[in-house]
């Protein structure tokens, strides 16, 4: 639950494009297009992604709340056009056509959204369902996160990903000593996002495997902040407990079907073994490891915050699982689209974004301010 921040996103899959609104962001801060347009373009890419990612070059339109270079202290609002747009006119025109549309779409996908939210809304045709419930809509979740992000590296504070996992091939150095602010440079280079180079073909391979059965794979990737100071977020209440903001703004992302921080190992060993020793030297609290993951009690420990996430394979199959037509009751295989067979590395991107916009709302929480120069005042002045 977000304190200061607020942001809505608009948009179907298939429709003119994705509206985005975030309010809460301080006057003062420098932003421009083009650093939106290159986290963009960091979620586009990734082995795996389908034919649309051919056709889309996401780009993001400031609508509103930035003038000459800065934020304005108002809302901002965004526009990224969907170039398939004209490929879908008649389909998901917003005024009644006259012309007879394509059949609807009545099989279900087992995983997907569509047949809970048929059921919940009443429709007759999941593509109504499907336009929204699609992981377009993160796009718009990356370029307002990146606003953020624009904030956080004022701070110093680094948001970065790489992927551990693909479908059953996982890198065995899944903890890779990279100072945090390099990560990314290092990540944006591999067609998946791994560190580790030698498990880089595998993982692309299984993949390959994946798509030529009709196939999709998941996987796992972590999330890491450099630069948070102490005591973003509390241990006072439930809902503003830094792990659980986190966790819930992660688990939001399409696909997703777990969040875990710190040491994977947790659960199998003592606690003599997992918490991490606290030293002093240099007048600085030291800790000998970091199995918490940066956060203790709720709160940010000054350490780098590791956020492990897990995403299921998609659920849209060319090789369909059983399904039963929605109108008939027919036992039928289920509706076939194009997609993507594998979406991991893009995850990546979005939960990096999500800990963006989640960050900046504690951040501001704990240190206020009404423009950047208030809030860094206020950021300085907090002794540790
Ligand atoms: C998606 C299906 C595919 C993906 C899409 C998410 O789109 P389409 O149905 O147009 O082929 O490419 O992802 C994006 C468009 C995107 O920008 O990430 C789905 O069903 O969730």
């Amino acid at each position: 639950m977000l304190n200061k921040i607020n942001f809505l996103t608009a948009g179907e899959s298939h429709g003119k494009g994705l509206l985005g609104i975030i309010e809460g962001i301080p006057s003062g801060l420098e932003i421009e297009q083009q650093y939106i347009d290159f986290h963009l373009s960091r979620r586009q890419k990734g082995f795996g992604r389908g034919a649309r990612m051919k056709i889309e070059k996401d780009s993001a339109e400031i609508y509103t709340g930035v003038r000459l270079g800065y934020t304005l202290g108002s809302p901002i609002g965004l526009i990224i056009s969907n170039l398939d747009w004209p490929n879908w006119k008649d389909t998901m025109a917003a005024n009644k056509q006259e012309k007879q549309l394509n059949k609807k779409i009545t099989l279900p996908r087992p995983g997907h959204a569509d047949l809970a939210g048929i059921m919940k809304h009443g429709f007759d045709d999941i593509r109504n369902v499907i336009e929204r419930s699609s992981a377009r809509e993160t796009t718009m979740r990356v370029a307002l996160g990146s606003i953020c992000r624009k904030l956080l590296e004022e701070f110093n504070i680094h948001v970065a990903s790489y992927v551990t996992q693909i479908h059953n091939i996982q890198d065995s150095e899944e903890s890779h000593p990279y100072d945090v602010n390099k990560i990314n440079a290092q990540a944006d280079l591999s067609p998946i996002r791994v560190l580790n180079k030698n498990v880089e073909d595998e993982m692309i391979n299984s993949i390959k495997k994946a798509r030529n059965n009709g196939d999709t794979v998941g996987g796992r990737f972590k999330v890491l902040i450099s630069g948070a100071p102490y005591g973003l977020g509390s241990y006072t209440s439930w809902n503003k407990k830094l792990n659980a903001e986190l966790a819930e703004a992660i688990c939001s992302i399409n696909a997703i079907k777990g969040v875990s921080f710190g040491a994977n190992h947790a659960s199998d060993v003592f606690g003599s073994q997992l918490h991490d020793e606290i030293e002093y030297e240099n007048d600085k609290f030291v800790r000998t490891n970091n199995n918490a993951g940066g956060i203790e009690g709720g709160m940010s420990n000054a350490q780098t915050i590791i956020i492990n996430a897990t995403m299921k394979p998609l659920s849209t199959l060319s090789q369909p699982l059983k399904s039963v037509d929605i109108i008939s009751k027919e036992k039928k295989l289920a509706h076939k689209e194009r997609t993507d067979s594998c979406a991991v590395p893009a995850a990546a991107i979005i939960a990096e974004s999500m800990a963006c916009i989640v960050i900046t709302d504690a951040l501001l929480d704990k240190f206020g301010g009404d423009s950047m120069k208030e809030l860094s005042q206020h950021f300085k002045s907090a002794k540790y």
